[in-house]
């Protein structure tokens, strides 16, 4: 009996001694802030794509994400990396589109309103939206879309005349402009924080994909979703070109490569929780519906006027993109 106790001591310490053998020294640590639930599928594929860093660099790189925007806000992150208070990050764009206009180019109403357009405009934008980052200390590693966007309230809606007076949670600029040109207020909330302002009247609608609503159960104070396809934002996930710079070749290359990975993954799970989340809305005793005719016909009047300011906005560049797009 005490020799097998000897020995199992024994062979853990071996393993144990493996283990710290197999970890380099130098193992170098980044801490990775994400704005969304652990539970989103943007999170897991940002766990994932940690998993695959520490794989690929056996160890020596080692990303530790840090869901719900616990370790900085949404609104927090994009400056916090530019900064190097955090060496990489994800971040919804388009909240930045204040900066440069280009950073919108995912939210205008009806470009790209489909996976399919939103991963072609994504192509067409990405030369550009490198340069930019890279002016901003950034160095863009990969971006997932979100499902396509609708509208949610807590009462039947059939025009935009139905919209008046309503206080409207927007989580960007276009949304903030959409709620404006419908006639309602619009007021910033992070999705984290969206479940509160809906339970406490801060907002009582919103626009997002089915994803936010079922990530934040907002079933419990809403009825009515309809689907709009407005267009689908992207999280992008950056880092910042100092820490960048700092690593070496191997590390840089491993990261390139989850990177792609965590690309395609990411679209896979963003089309697979389309479905699924707008069942779990219904499920939540939520009616779920394409928009009607009229409220169609008046969106895209507001889309139109959207597009055309965001073009004046964004100028030779984005209009070269949009361009682009549509010549893809
Ligand atoms: N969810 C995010 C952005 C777009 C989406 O579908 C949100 O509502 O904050």
């Amino acid at each position: 009996m005490r020799l097998i106790k000897e020995l199992m001591t024994c062979t853990a310490t071996v393993g144990l001694l493996a283990g710290l053998a197999a970890t380099p020294a130098a193992a170098e640590k980044w801490d990775m802030p994400l704005a969304y639930a652990a539970t989103n599928y943007h999170s897991e594929n940002a766990a994932d794509f940690a998993k695959c860093v520490g794989v690929g660099t056996k160890g020596a790189l080692e990303i530790v994400t840090h869901p719900s925007g616990s370790l900085f806000k949404g609104n927090e992150i994009k400056r916090a990396v530019q900064t190097g208070q955090a060496p990489i990050g994800e971040r919804l764009l388009s909240a930045h589109a204040n900066e440069n206009a280009i950073f919108g180019i995912d939210s205008i109403p009806f470009l790209a309103t489909s996976f399919d357009a939103a991963e072609k405009l994504s192509q067409a934008a990405t030369p550009t939206l490198e340069k930019i980052l890279d002016s901003q200390n950034l160095v863009l590693l990969y971006s997932v879309p979100w499902p396509p966007q609708g509208l949610y309230f807590k009462k039947e809606v059939n025009s935009v005349a139905d919209m008046k007076g309503i206080k409207f949670r927007s989580y960007n600029t276009a949304t903030a402009r959409m709620a404006e040109l419908a006639g309602m207020l619009p007021v910033q909330v992070e999705a984290a924080e969206l479940s509160q302002a809906l339970a406490t009247g801060v907002a009582e609608a919103f626009i997002s994909s089915g994803a936010t609503g079922y990530d934040r159960k907002v079933w419990e104070q809403l009825t009515h979703f309809y689907e709009v396809d407005a267009w689908l934002p992207r999280n992008t996930i950056f880092a910042n070109k100092d820490a960048w710079n700092g690593l070496d070749d191997a590390k840089r290359a491993a990261i390139e490569v989850c990177a792609k990975t965590a690309a395609k993954a990411g679209l896979n799970r963003a089309i697979a929780y389309t479905d699924f989340t707008l069942n779990g809305l219904r499920e939540g005793g939520m009616k779920v519906q394409k928009a009607g005719d009229q409220l169609r016909a008046d969106l895209n009047k507001i889309g139109e006027t959207m597009s055309d300011e965001w073009l004046k906005q964004a100028g030779a560049e984005g209009k070269a993109v949009v361009d682009k797009f549509k010549g893809m």
